[in-house]
């Protein structure tokens, strides 16, 4: 059995499928990718996820991408702790988070982390070697999002925004969690390793946000605790500095 995961440093949708991967805890070869390097651009690795993004998981040869579904196919495919609930009320339920994560939480998060660190990466190259770059980026919308990042041309409406949006999904997390355990019931799921993939740093770097939120304060902890977590997070990480400079802003977009 081969099993190889392309990923980025361990926040979002990478560490959101490095939770996954070692909380199933299959042995899996890591290729490490610097997004900030824009290796996920190159022609290598588009031969492999013509999206250029990462993570990507491959399976003797089979290639999966989108974070979510290879979460889902981890779970399905290999032996180990279930990830999902074995009904499929309990599935469905499970997947209205995942999908709220993709469509609502991360959107919203990764928008207002990109209008605060980009910058700090383009800034380091010329315009012409950032032209370059750009021209290589396969989606329309993922160049669009470089651009305007790099001269932080996001409208204080949109942070504002996007920030209630956070501030919304961190909400109906904690309408959940003060009810049950987990984010379905007594499992421990996929809606938590989602979820917690966008809210990890919350605690530390946004403490505001999580001021009058008893039930996913204790969650946060509970994940925090988690050998599977604590794993994940202690993957390697190229990029930390950016993404600590960067955190200011981002604390004071979602204050
Ligand atoms: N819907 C995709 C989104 C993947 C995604 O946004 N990946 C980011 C890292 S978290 C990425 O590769 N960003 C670099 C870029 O787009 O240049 C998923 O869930 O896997």
């Amino acid at each position: 059995m081969a099993l190889t995961l392309y990923h980025g440093e361990p926040a979002a949708n990478s560490l959101k499928v490095l939770l996954g991967i070692k909380e199933k805890g299959v042995p899996f070869e890591s290729k490490l990718m610097n997004l900030h390097k824009f290796e996920q651009h190159e022609p290598w690795f588009q031969a492999i996820n013509p999206m250029g993004q990462v993570p990507v998981l491959i399976h003797d040869g089979m290639v999966i991408n989108e974070s979510t579904v290879i979460n889902e196919y981890l779970d399905e495919a290999f032996d180990g702790p279930a990830l999902r609930p074995a009904d499929p009320y309990g599935r469905a339920k499970m997947r209205i988070w995942t999908k709220f994560v993709d469509e609502y939480f991360c959107p919203a998060l990764s928008f207002i982390g990109w209008h605060h660190m980009i910058k700090n990466i383009t800034d380091k190259l010329t315009p012409e070697e950032f032209e370059e770059k750009l021209a290589r980026i396969p989606l329309k919308e993922q160049q669009d999002k470089w651009r305007t990042s790099a001269k932080q041309g996001y409208t204080q409406e949109q942070l504002d925004n996007w920030g209630r949006q956070v501030k919304t999904s961190v909400e109906r997390m904690e309408k959940q969690l003060a009810r049950t355990e987990w984010l379905v019931g007594d499992q421990f799921t996929l809606a938590d390793v989602s979820c917690y993939a966008m809210a990890y740093a919350m605690p530390t770097r946004s403490p505001q946000l999580l001021a009058d939120k008893p039930g996913v304060t204790r969650w946060h902890k509970a994940m925090s605790e988690r050998e599977g977590t604590k794993a994940a997070m202690a993957m390697p990480n190229p990029v930390r500095e950016t993404l600590e400079a960067a955190r200011a802003g981002i604390s004071s977009t979602l204050r």
